[in-house]
């Protein structure tokens, strides 16, 4: 089987095997610094892989990795990598040793030949694990960095308005759509003060159902509320212009309470579009809900988080 990366690979490292040593006047030398060449710079690339490779620590990773990568066993191809950079140290000695114990210039030819051989096969052989690593990376450009920080998550039903509040609260520049499920991915972003930094996180809407009839995609969000959070903003959209009615917001609010124990705020999103309807639910919701905080005004909802989590030592690392 033969995989683009694979080859390219050992052109490039046959390419440069070529270039060097000419300088050696003696045959057995010049193809002994042939052969390490080939051999260290595919050592490198392997090296490089393996480190590339990070392994989960923390629960979170864990679990998130576990939902990215349920194709591909993440350990498995680090001990892979290890396993090749071996193999291929071992044929490389082999191969120098017997050069070196020859005169024969035909004979240090074929050896030369020979392992040029046995490093394309064992590659080739193993190119599924370049696959992997190609996949691999790829998948992890969209793992979050998180970091220890008092940690805000917006959450609630698709395209109520969260990635919106995102932006407006940390300036971070989120894709928004008039449709739902637009946010696929655990999305990042900083309010910054003078003193100390809120890390808030926006995350893929989720429907209100158990979680284990949840998608890939929502169970995101329920690892970032249920490890992430120390504070969850739940978003209602009174104009129900996400396509989903007050009811089905109010069950899933439910549900999050009842799930996860938290603190959480309510925002109302969409203000701008309320009309006396809206209001009047609003009103509603300030009378019956008078133990939860209530915002709709994103200005006083940064102003009020910035206050309140500046005295939540407990919430710093
Ligand atoms: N008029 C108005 N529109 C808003 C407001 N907030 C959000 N929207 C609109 O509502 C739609 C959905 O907004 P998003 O911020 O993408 O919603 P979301 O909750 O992140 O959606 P998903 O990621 O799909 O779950 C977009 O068309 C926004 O422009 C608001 O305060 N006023
Ligand atoms: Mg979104």
């Amino acid at each position: 089987m033969k995989y683009k990366f694979v080859e390219e690979l050992l052109l490039s490292a046959f390419r440069r095997a070529k270039n060097s040593g000419n300088k050696f006047y003696d045959i057995k030398e010049r193809n002994i610094v042939k052969l390490q060449t080939i051999y260290q710079y595919i050592d490198d690339k392997l090296e490089k892989m393996y480190n590339d490779i990070i392994l989960p620590e923390n629960k979170f990773y864990k679990e998130l990795y576990s939902l990215l990568f349920t194709d591909i066993d993440i350990k498995k191809l680090k001990e892979r990598i290890k396993y090749i950079r071996k193999i291929i140290k071992q044929v490389y000695l082999k191969y120098k040793n017997d050069i070196k114990l020859t005169k024969d210039k035909k004979i240090i030819e074929k050896y030369r030949r020979e392992f040029y051989g046995r490093i394309s096969s064992i590659l080739r052989r193993n190119w599924i694990v370049f696959k992997y690593y190609n996949i691999y990376l790829n998948r992890r450009r969209k793992i979050p960095n998180i970091k220890n920080l008092p940690t805000v998550v917006i959450s609630g039903l698709p395209n109520v308005g969260k990635s919106t509040l995102l932006k407006n609260l940390t300036g971070s520049n989120v894709k928004i759509e008039p449709y739902p499920f637009t946010t696929k991915d655990l999305m990042i972003g900083y309010i910054k003060t003078p003193y100390f930094d809120i890390q808030v996180i926006d995350t893929p809407g989720i429907l209100d159902r158990p979680i284990e009839e949840m998608n890939e995609i929502e169970r995101k969000s329920i690892l970032a509320l249920n490890y992430l959070a120390n504070l969850i903003i739940y978003i209602f959209d009174l104009t129900e212009t996400c396509g989903y009615s007050i009811e089905e917001q109010k069950n899933l609010l439910n549900m999050i309470k009842k799930i996860f124990d938290k603190e959480i705020i309510l925002y109302f999103s969409k203000k701008d579009l309320f009309t006396e309807r809206e209001e009047r639910i609003l009103n509603e919701f300030i009378n019956n809900y008078n133990n939860m905080t209530i915002f709709y005004d994103y200005n006083k909802l940064k102003e009020f988080l910035i206050s309140y989590i500046k005295n939540k030592k407990e919430w710093y690392i």
